[in-house]
């Protein structure tokens, strides 16, 4: 068994946004990093998830969860990429093109480590904590974290389903994979979160959500705030890190369909990842929301690409680090048996040589 690889998962779908143009978000930090020297794509193996944007081209018929059938397929494709590749001894690194996709990613976790408790810090402006009935835009994009929680905040209910489908759609996201809900609340810390509705916001009261605000990020230090994190998670077995580039503040991503001001600078968003990329309980990381047809020149990738690029070498030189700590165990074991059999007693016995006599 080699070092666990990473694979970068390439999910070029903007179904669940409401602007155009985030499905060429992770095409935007590939070109972008032949701005570098080292060809830093070229390091890795990659996937990618096919989108279903012929539906882009109809009119989305379901008001309240537009183009839900389509988001569907990416979910059923994803789920089984992610398992497949977790189950590999891979590490996924999801560049997407909206954040809809990330409850399949969810979904594709849960289904490879079904025993595994998995914590989800969300880094992003938004909870996405929306469902078709609560949302005020339709867009999926918002409605992630409920698919992944299995909620529909009915007693926050806004919206008047019509006969459509929408309710077999969505019930049939929340239980991708077969498990529903696939997170608890208490497996939750949202970062930087400061646009939401009032049905969020009660349900985040209500069940006690972590939140870290850009004022809790600039009031300590970053790093004893990600141990904080990180040890409000210690019950769970599996981490999960999705970076939506809005969490930055507006001045900094004009790219990005949902900007909001007041948000995280690139040295503090780059300290935090790095940091939290430390745990070896991160199973897979996310970058989402790029949308290069919203933006000039292509800044925003241009910004986000050290970013991103760092967090990917701190995860490469974890597994790395890991996989030399292994092989020195495996040796230095190796080592004290064969001193052991020099010596005359056999340390264990050999099941071959047991069944031979
Ligand atoms: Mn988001």
């Amino acid at each position: 068994m080699g070092a666990k690889k990473i694979k970068f998962i390439e999910v070029k779908s903007e179904l669940g946004a409401g602007t155009r143009g985030a499905s060429l978000g992770p095409d935007a930090l590939k070109i972008v990093s032949l701005e570098y020297p080292g060809y830093f794509f070229g390091k890795f193996k990659r996937k990618e998830i096919r989108d279903s944007s012929r539906l882009l081209y109809k009119n989305p018929i379901r008001s309240y969860a537009k183009r839900i059938r389509g988001i569907v397929e990416i979910f059923r494709k994803l789920t089984r990429t992610m398992a497949e590749e977790l189950l590999d001894d891979k590490f996924p690194v999801v560049l997407s093109g909206d954040h809809s996709s990330a409850g399949g990613t969810i979904a594709g976790i849960r289904v490879a480590y079904p025993e595994k408790r998995l914590g989800v810090i969300w880094i992003d402006a938004h909870a996405d904590l929306h469902s078709p009935f609560t949302t005020p835009s339709g867009n999926v994009h918002g409605m992630p974290v409920a698919v992944s929680l299995g909620i529909d905040n009915l007693p926050d209910a806004q919206n008047r389903l019509e006969n459509d489908h929408t309710v077999e759609y969505w019930e049939t996201l929340k239980n991708m994979g077969g498990i529903c809900p696939k997170i608890q609340p208490s497996d939750l810390v949202f970062i930087g979160l400061r646009d939401m509705e009032k049905p969020e916001e009660n349900y985040i009261r209500d069940n006690k959500i972590k939140v870290v605000t850009v004022a809790d990020i600039r009031k300590g230090k970053i790093k004893e705030i990600c141990n904080q994190v990180r040890r409000y998670l210690s019950h769970c077995d599996a981490l999960y890190i999705s970076f939506d580039v809005d969490v930055l503040d507006s001045s900094i991503v004009k790219g990005t369909g949902t900007p909001v001001p007041n948000g995280l600078s690139l040295s503090e968003v780059k300290k935090i990842l790095e940091n939290l990329c430390k745990d070896k309980r991160l199973v897979c990381f996310e970058i989402t929301e790029i949308n290069p047809l919203l933006d000039q020149n292509n800044q925003t990738a241009r910004l986000v690409f050290p970013v991103f690029k760092s967090t990917v070498m701190a995860i490469k030189k974890r597994l790395e680090n890991e996989e030399k700590k292994r092989r020195k165990q495996e040796r230095k074991a190796l080592k004290a048996a064969r001193e052991l059999i020099q010596a005359g007693m056999h340390p264990t016995p050999d099941p071959a040589e047991t069944a031979r006599t």
